[in-house]
């Protein structure tokens, strides 16, 4: 596969935007890029989902599943997560050994001892190395650690970073200007619906000592899915 043609790039320029929104309404959530069936779930246009959402809120209202207040709630607490919660959590595994440990072996448990509610799906903290460098994807669809990271950016869902670095990560991360020796080897781990994955970023050079907060700062929201390396602003 290191012949195949190449497409369009993955890193968010305006037309790679665009591409990958026009992607994503081709192949909505839970569509594989290679779907080739006729009609069905692939074919639902993005307006189709609104109103199947719509419908499905409207009757889990009224069978009094659920009420109004409690989805606006929950979709305005979605809106107010952002990658500054796994930031932290990742800053404090830098900090504190037996947290990190923890958090590489039962990562639900060490985030919930920080009142962070990961929620039914299980989570694996990747750790990166000189040696060893990890990347997540969802090839299937978006899964992505919402819980500590919000929503996933366009290009995070788009069909070429969810096909591409699986096939080429190397040349997909350069993309994203990161450039890694020949010598590390890259993993890219595929989330699912009930498995979701952060990267634990090497601790940047010059940082020792620094306060939890001071570190949490040098962690982008790239660098917690592995396309960017945590590093000091400026
Ligand atoms: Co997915």
């Amino acid at each position: 596969m290191a012949d195949a043609p190449v497409s369009s790039s993955v890193v968010p320029t305006a037309s790679a935007m665009s591409t990958a929104s026009a992607a994503s309404a081709a192949a909505p959530a839970g569509a594989t890029a290679s779907a080739t069936s006729k009609s069905g779930p692939a074919d639902l246009a993005q307006g189709d989902y609104r109103r199947l959402q719509a419908a499905v809120e409207e009757l889990l209202i009224l069978k009094g599943i659920v009420n109004r207040d409690e989805i606006d709630r929950e979709v305005a607490a979605m809106d107010a997560r952002s990658h500054q919660r796994g930031a932290a959590v990742v800053a404090r595994a830098w900090c504190d050994p037996q947290f990190k440990a923890q958090l590489l072996s039962d990562a639900p448990a060490a985030v919930r001892s920080m009142g962070i509610e990961f929620g039914p799906m299980h989570l694996i903290v990747v750790e990166n190395t000189p040696a060893v460098h990890n990347v997540i994807v969802c090839t299937l669809c978006s899964c992505y650690p919402r819980a500590l990271m919000g929503m996933p950016p366009q290009w995070y869902k788009s069909i070429e970073y969810r096909s591409r670095v699986v096939r080429e990560p190397r040349s997909v991360l350069a993309e994203f200007g990161l450039t890694l020796p020949p010598a590390v080897t890259i993993r890219v781990h595929d989330s699912t619906a009930d498995m979701r994955y952060l990267v634990l970023p090497q601790q940047p050079e010059g940082t020792d000592g620094w306060s939890e907060q001071a570190l949490a700062e040098t962690l982008s929201a790239d660098s917690l899915v592995g396309v960017a390396l945590a590093k000091v602003a400026g």
